[in-house]
């Protein structure tokens, strides 16, 4: 009989005993487990130019509050959020502050580089960004929405080319959902909208998108265009911005594996 025949048996064994002793050891202790977990959601980057709402995106789907006059100046820092559904699943927010904020660029390449997230939302306004005064001045931001909409492709560049250089360099597929906000204030114009930020629709933004997805391969990179909004005040149960914030989070759980 060969050595390893006999060794086996002790091997697998032993391993049965690691592998009881660790479950028993999860099951004792109920919060531990739950912590344990969570280092494992999906890790999920809300990106977008200033003032567009994606403090106030991760907010509502983390069921967070911010203090109000947070919404003068905007973001300074990123910003980290975590999400726990049922059945101990959720997600991992990581926020990067628009380009007011002088930690964008290190924000940036944490995210798309340093610890690349399974997934982004990018966050879109179509021209209705809150403008913002570049830090250091003073005095009340003023812009006209052709203005936001100029700044928003070329903050869209920026970031569609780090997503496209991770998703490269990923081995596995990540997502993309473009998260139109904001369409409280343009409700008689959401199918415009959500055409104008669409794969293959011509637009200055869908140009960049499509050369992303070019670049990237359709194989490491899905993309998604979904209206939403979140108007100031508590959240609501109900109404269209209630179902717009459903139907995200269904799709965010989707694309996750969570159901
Ligand atoms: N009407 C309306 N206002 C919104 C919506 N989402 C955000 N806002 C408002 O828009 C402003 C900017 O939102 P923020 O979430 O702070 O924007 P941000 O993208 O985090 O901006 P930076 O932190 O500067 O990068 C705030 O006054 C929000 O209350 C929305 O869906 N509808
Ligand atoms: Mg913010």
């Amino acid at each position: 009989m060969s050595r390893s025949r006999r060794i086996n048996p002790t091997t697998a064994a032993l391993g049965t005993s690691v592998a009881g002793g660790l479950l028993t050891s999860l099951s004792g202790a109920g919060h531990h487990v739950g912590h344990f977990f969570r280092g494992r959601f999906p890790s999920i980057a809300v990106t977008g130019m200033t003032g567009v709402g994606k403090t106030r995106l991760a907010d509502r789907i983390s069921r967070h509050t911010t203090p109000e006059e947070h919404a003068e100046v905007g973001s300074a820092t990123m910003e980290r959020r975590t999400r726990t559904t049922r059945r101990g699943r959720g997600f991992r927010f990581r926020v990067v502050p628009g380009d007011n904020a002088a930690t964008r660029l290190s924000a940036l390449d944490e995210v798309f580089h340093d610890d690349p997230v399974d997934g982004v939302l990018h966050v879109v306004a179509y021209g209705h960004a809150t403008p913002r005064r570049v830090a250091g001045t003073s005095g009340s931001a003023r812009a006209s929405r052709e203005e936001l909409m100029a700044q928003e492709i070329e903050d869209w560049t920026i970031t569609s080319h780090r997503i496209a250089s991770m998703a490269v360099r990923r081995g596995r597929p990540v997502w993309l959902t473009i998260v139109v906000t904001k369409t409280d204030l343009f409700p008689d114009q959401i199918e415009e909208a959500v055409r104008y930020y669409s794969p293959g629709s011509g637009s200055p933004f869908a140009e960049k998108l499509d050369e992303l997805r070019s670049l990237a391969g359709g194989a490491s990179l899905s993309v998604d265009v979904l209206p939403m909004c979140s108007p100031d005040g508590p959240i609501q149960r109900k109404g269209r911005c209630a179902e717009q914030l459903a139907a995200l989070e269904a799709r965010m759980a989707q694309l996750s594996g969570h159901v």
